[in-house]
């Protein structure tokens, strides 16, 4: 019992009162903002709701299957002199003073998961997903912390629903790294290399996040791919939410000429990920999670970069063009 009474995301079900009000009863005014009032019954007034002496306002609720002993004031009741307003609510209730929206209860059709039990949030065929007012959203919450609103437009009652949330697996660059995934020939370093040189180590470095709230509890594969051929497997047992591992390779000295490095992660489709299918899309092959790197070595053996390989070419030039020259003024 409240004098005022202002209430958000809020069930009220299974109670019983004597003579006003099973769920909810004001002596003046009730704002009421998402709530569920259900199966509540009273002996005389208002199984659901009464309001006494002012306005109720119910915006965006469901306010159904309460009882009183008296066959007329089985959801809401007011006293003479109250009024009573709605706006997309989910009841059987008629007699609102005015009323926007609201939407007729269909007993055939699903609207909780499991009233019988005491669970009434929503199942994803609920009557009550996705038809109410996003003007009368007054909190980014539902009654268990669950985003309000989920899929654009807010449900009925104290409840969101919302798609159980899956774990999300991402190359992510660890702090101080300029990538999730990237080719050094310096095992500390932080960022890709920029020049490759004959006769050294190279270093693959990743990083995968499970970037989600959902603990991954089954094991899956990352693969380390040189030419398309597989030079390393780690078998990863789990990834709790948040976390993230970190690994290092040294894949040794490469031949001089062009050569594809790949990291992939979870090609055998053992975690259900939210974003597997943008991911999936992207990559080459359609099946993995992956970032492709082409490491290019200098074709000339024995010159130590790029630079110093083109800086040779164009000393070798100009010496062809001198000789061609003097040859001339021969
Ligand atoms: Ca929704």
């Amino acid at each position: 019992m409240a004098v005022n009474a202002e209430l958000v995301d809020t069930l009220l079900a299974d109670n019983t009162a004597g003579s006003y009000g099973g769920g909810i009863y004001a002596i003046n005014s009730l704002k009421s903002w998402n709530c569920t009032v259900v199966n509540n019954s009273v002996t005389y007034f208002g199984g659901g709701i009464y309001v006494e002496n002012g306005s109720g306002e119910v915006y965006n609720g469901i306010v159904l299957l309460n009882s009183s002993n008296r066959a007329s004031g089985a959801d809401l009741e007011k006293g003479t002199g109250s009024t009573l307003y709605s706006v997309n609510t989910l009841t059987s209730y008629t007699k609102w003073t005015q009323a926007t929206g609201n939407k007729t209860y269909s007993p055939t059709k699903p609207l909780f998961t499991d009233a019988e039990n005491g669970d009434y949030s929503l199942p994803a065929n609920s009557q009550a997903v996705d038809v109410g007012d996003n003007a009368y959203v007054v909190s980014n919450r539902d009654i268990t912390g669950n985003t309000r609103v989920y899929n654009s437009v807010v449900d009925l009652g104290a409840y969101e629903y919302m798609l159980a949330p899956k774990a999300n697996l991402l190359f992510t660059a660890p702090l101080g790294w300029d990538a999730g995934v990237m080719m050094t020939s310096d095992a500390s370093a932080t960022s890709d290399a920029g020049t490759y040189k004959i006769g050294q180590d190279y270093y693959v470095r990743f990083n995968m996040t499970n970037a989600s709230n959902v603990p991954i509890n089954n094991s899956f594969v990352a693969r380390v791919f040189v030419d398309d051929g597989v030079v390393k497997t780690y078998s990863i047992p789990s990834l709790a939410a948040d976390a993230s591992l970190d690994y290092t390779l040294n894949l040794g000295s490469f031949a001089a000429g062009a050569h594809t490095l790949r990291v992939t992660v979870d090609s055998g489709n053992s975690v259900d990920e939210s974003n597997e299918k943008a991911l999936k899309n992207r990559s080459a092959s359609g099946e993995d999670l992956e970032k492709g790197i082409r490491a290019m070595v200098p074709a000339a053996a024995g010159y130590a970069d790029e630079e110093e390989f083109a800086a040779l070419l164009k000393d070798i030039l100009l010496r062809a063009a001198a000789m061609a020259d003097e040859r001339r003024a021969i």
